[in-house]
C-alpha cells in the first residue's frame, strides 16, 4: 500500500445520499452514464490512487527533478513517470470534457471527485496532465481553426500551461510588461521573462507542451485590462498536417528549488531571449486576455481547494490509522493508578479533539467543494438549491474563493493536527504527513493568495454581486434551520448554526458598511481589508458547519431507517463529527464578529518603523 488513503465511502455518500444525483443521472442527464457506473468508477480510481499513482510519492520528493540549462530539460525521475503514465493511461482526463475535442460528458461533481483521489495521491501528476482542461478553454473561447488545434492538443495527448506570473507581477497581474508585437501573417512575436510556470517543462512526458500566456500587446493600456491571451506552442506544429515542426523561442531558463511538491517543476520560462521569435496566435482574435486568463483560473482555483482537502483528508486517515494501533499511557480517569493497563491513543480526550477536527474539516470541505461543484451543472444546481443556471453560476462563482482559500487554510493548519497525532513519528520521513504539509503549503499561496481569494470574495462575489448569490446560500442554511421535519436530536446544534448565520450576515453588513464609508473617507478600505480574511474563514466555518448537520441529519434517518451493519458507524461518525463541529467551532464566530466590529486603523498609522 502507498500512502494515499481515500474515503470513497465519504464521496459516494456525498454523491448519491446528500446530492441525489441518482435521479439527473436516471433521467439521462448524461446519456447512458448512471450511478453503478460511478461507483465502478470511483473504486477503480480508488485502486488506481492507492496503488501505482502513489507509488513515487515520496521518491519524487527525495530525488526532484533535475533542470539542464544547457538544453534547457527537465529530467524527471522514472518512478513519478510510471506513476504519471499508470494515471494517464487511464484517460480521467475525458471526464467532463468537450466531447468535441474527445470528452465524456459527466456531472462536475464526478468529475471533481475523481479528481480529489489523483490528487490526493500524486498532486504533481495532476497538475502535469492540465493539457486537455486548458486545451477546453482554448475550444471554448479560440476561433474556428483554434478549435481544431484544441482538438489536437487532446487527441496528441499535449501538456500545457498558463502564464501570468512575472518578478515584478504576482499578485498584481496588470502590472505585467511581457510585450507582444504584431506580425504580418498574423501571429505575434511575444518578448519577455515569466516566473514560476508549473509545468513548463516534462521531460518526455509529451511530445509537446503549449502555452497560455498573458502579454501586452504594443501600444495597449495599463493593467489587467491591456493584457491578451496568446497560444503559444513551445514547438511549431503544421495546423493542417498536425505535424511537428521547429523549436518555437519559449525556453526554460531555470526551476526552482521548493519546500514541498517538488515533483512539479516551477519554471522560469524566457520569450523571445535566445534569437528564435516566440511566435504565439492571439486567442478568439479578440482582446479579452484576462477574462479569457479567469476561465482558466477557475479551474485551476477549484482543482488547488480540491487538492489541499484531499490531502488533508489522506493526512487524518494516516493519523487515524496510527492513533488506532499505538499504544501509550492510561485512561485518563485511572492516571492516578500507575498499574493501570496502557491505551490505544485514540482513548485519550485531546487525540479525540484533534482527531474530531481533523475529520470534521476533511470531511465538511469535501461536502463544501461538491456542492460547489454542484452549482457547476445546470441540472444539478437546480435539485440540490433550487437555483436556476444565472444564480447557479454566481454561487459557484461566491464559492470558490471558499474552497480555494478556505481549503487550503484549514487543509495546511489541520494537517499539523495529523502529523501532532503520531507524536516524534509524525516528525520523520518514514510517514507521509511531513510531505503532505510540504507540498500543501503551496495551496494558500499560489492561484492567488489567500488575502487575494477573501477580497475577490468580498469585492467582487459580494459587493459587485449586490449579495445575491450570498442570500441565496444564506436563504438554504435557514431553511435547513427552520425545515419543519427537521430532527429535534440536532436541536441545539441547528440552534448554533442560526447564531452563527446571524454572525456572518452582520459581519457581511459591518464590512458593507465600512465599504460604503470610504465614499466618506477612503481609509474606511483599510477596515475591509484587514477584516476580509476572519470573514473568509468564518463564512467558510458556517457552510462547513451546515452541510456537516445536512448530513447528519441524512444519517439520522438512515440509522432509524435500519441502516446495514457495515454503515452504522459511518452513519454515526457523521452525526457526532457535526455535533462536535457546532459545538467547538462555530461558537468562535460570535468572537469574529465582534473583531470585525470593532475593528480600527491604529495597526494602518503605525510608522514602518515601529514594526
Ligand atoms: C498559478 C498556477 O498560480 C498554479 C498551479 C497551476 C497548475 C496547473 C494545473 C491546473 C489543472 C487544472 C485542471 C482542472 C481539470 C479538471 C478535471 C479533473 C479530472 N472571476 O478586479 P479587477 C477578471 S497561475 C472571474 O479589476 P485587477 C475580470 O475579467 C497564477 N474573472 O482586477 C475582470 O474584469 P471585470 C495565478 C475575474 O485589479 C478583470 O479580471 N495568479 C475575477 O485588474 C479585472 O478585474 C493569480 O491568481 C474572478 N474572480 O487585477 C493572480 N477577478 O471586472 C491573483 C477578476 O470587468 N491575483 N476577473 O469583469 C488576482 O486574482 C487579482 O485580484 C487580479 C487583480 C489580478 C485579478
Ligand atoms: P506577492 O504578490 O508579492 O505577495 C506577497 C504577499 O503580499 C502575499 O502574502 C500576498 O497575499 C500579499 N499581497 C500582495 N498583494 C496584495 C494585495 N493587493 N492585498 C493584500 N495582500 C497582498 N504563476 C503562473 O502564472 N503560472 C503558474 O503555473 C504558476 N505556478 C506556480 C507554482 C509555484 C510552486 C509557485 C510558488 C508559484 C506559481 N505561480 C504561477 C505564481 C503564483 O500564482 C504567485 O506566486 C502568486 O500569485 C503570488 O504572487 P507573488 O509570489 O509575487 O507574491
Amino acid at each position: 500500500m502507498g500512502h494515499y488513503k481515500s474515503n470513497v465511502r465519504d464521496l459516494e455518500f456525498n454523491l448519491f445520499e446528500v446530492l441525489g444525483l441518482e435521479k439527473p443521472l436516471s433521467e439521462g442527464a448524461w446519456g447512458d452514464l448512471d450511478a453503478d457506473t460511478i461507483r465502478t468508477m470511483l473504486g477503480e480510481v480508488a485502486k488506481l490512487a492507492e496503488g501505482p499513482l502513489a507509488e513515487a510519492f515520496a521518491d519524487a520528493d527525495r530525488n526532484p527533478p533535475v533542470f539542464d540549462p544547457e538544453t534547457h530539460t527537465l529530467a524527471l525521475p522514472e518512478s513519478f513517470k510510471a506513476s504519471f503514465k499508470a494515471m494517464w493511461d487511464g484517460e480521467w482526463y475525458r471526464m467532463g470534457l468537450q466531447e468535441e475535442i474527445g470528452g465524456v460528458a459527466a456531472p462536475r461533481t464526478v468529475v471533481w471527485a475523481i479528481a480529489e483521489m489523483l490528487l490526493g495521491a500524486q498532486p504533481a501528476a495532476f497538475m502535469y496532465a492540465a493539457g486537455p482542461s486548458f486545451a477546453g478553454v482554448l475550444f471554448e473561447n479560440g476561433t474556428d481553426e483554434q478549435k481544431k488545434w484544441a482538438e489536437t492538443c487532446v487527441e496528441r495527448g499535449w501538456g500545457a500551461t498558463m502564464v501570468l506570473t512575472e518578478p515584478d507581477a504576482g499578485s498584481d497581474v496588470g502590472a505585467g510588461r511581457t510585450k507582444a508585437i504584431k506580425q504580418d501573417d498574423g501571429s505575434w512575436h511575444i518578448e519577455g521573462v515569466k516566473r514560476f510556470i508549473t509545468s513548463a517543462v516534462s521531460d518526455d512526458l509529451f511530445e509537446n507542451i503549449f502555452h497560455l500566456v498573458l502579454a501586452r500587446p504594443e501600444g495597449a493600456g495599463p493593467g489587467t485590462k491591456g493584457l491578451s491571451l496568446f497560444f503559444v506552442p513551445a514547438t511549431h506544429f503544421d495546423f493542417e498536417k498536425n505535424e511537428l515542426g521547429e523549436r518555437n523561442g519559449a525556453f526554460v531558463t531555470g526551476v526552482e528549488h521548493k519546500m514541498g511538491l517538488k515533483a512539479s517543476a516551477t519554471c522560469e520560462v524566457t520569450f523571445g531571449g535566445h534569437g528564435i521569435p516566440a511566435k504565439g496566435w492571439l486567442v478568439g482574435e479578440v482582446h479579452n486576455g484576462i477574462a479569457q486568463m479567469f476561465d482558466v483560473i477557475e479551474h485551476a482555483r477549484m482543482m488547488v481547494g480540491t487538492k489541499a482537502i484531499s490531502t488533508l483528508s489522506t493526512g487524518y486517515l494516516n493519523a487515524l490509522a496510527y492513533a488506532k494501533e499505538r499504544v501509550q499511557g492510561a485512561d485518563l480517569t485511572q492516571m492516578t493508578d500507575k498499574a493501570a493497563p496502557r491505551v490505544t491513543i485514540t482513548h485519550h480526550p485531546d487525540v479525540r479533539r484533534a482527531l474530531a477536527m481533523q475529520k470534521a474539516y476533511a470531511e465538511g470541505l469535501r461536502s463544501v467543494y461538491l456542492y460547489t461543484a454542484a452549482h457547476q451543472d445546470e441540472v444539478v444546481a437546480k435539485q440540490v438549491s433550487g437555483a436556476d443556471k444565472d444564480l447557479a453560476f454566481r454561487v459557484n462563482d461566491l464559492l470558490l474563493p471558499i474552497v480555494k482559500g478556505v481549503g487550503s487554510e484549514r487543509a495546511y493548519q489541520y494537517l499539523t493536527d495529523s502529523l501532532q497525532t503520531l507524536g516524534g513519528s509524525g516528525f520523520l520521513q518514514d510517514y507521509p504527513i511531513e510531505q503532505y504539509i510540504r507540498d500543501a503549503k503551496i495551496d494558500s499561496l499560489y492561484e492567488g493568495t489567500t488575502a487575494i481569494q477573501a477580497q475577490d470574495f468580498f469585492f467582487r462575489k459580494i459587493a459587485r454581486d449586490r449579495g445575491v448569490a450570498l442570500a441565496h446560500v444564506a436563504g438554504e442554511v435557514k431553511k435547513f434551520i427552520e425545515r419543519e421535519d427537521a430532527d429535534n436530536r440536532l436541536k441545539s446544534e441547528r440552534a448554533l448554526l442560526a447564531t452563527a448565520l446571524e454572525d456572518v450576515q452582520t459581519m457581511a453588513a459591518t464590512l458593507t458598511g465600512y465599504l460604503m464609508g470610504a465614499q466618506e473617507q477612503t481609509t474606511e478600505l483599510y477596515k475591509v481589508g484587514l477584516g476580509s480574511v476572519r470573514f473568509l474563514m468564518s463564512v467558510g466555518d458556517l457552510l462547513i458547519g451546515w452541510r456537516l448537520l445536512e448530513q447528519a441529519e441524512i444519517a439520522i434517518k438512515a440509522l432509524d431507517a435500519g441502516a446495514a451493519d457495515k454503515d452504522k458507524a459511518f452513519y454515526e461518525g457523521k452525526v457526532a463529527t457535526a455535533s462536535f463541529f457546532a459545538k467547538n467551532v462555530l461558537p468562535e464566530l460570535t468572537a469574529s464578529r465582534a473583531i470585525i466590529a470593532a475593528t480600527d486603523n491604529d495597526i494602518m498609522e503605525l510608522d514602518e518603523a515601529a514594526f
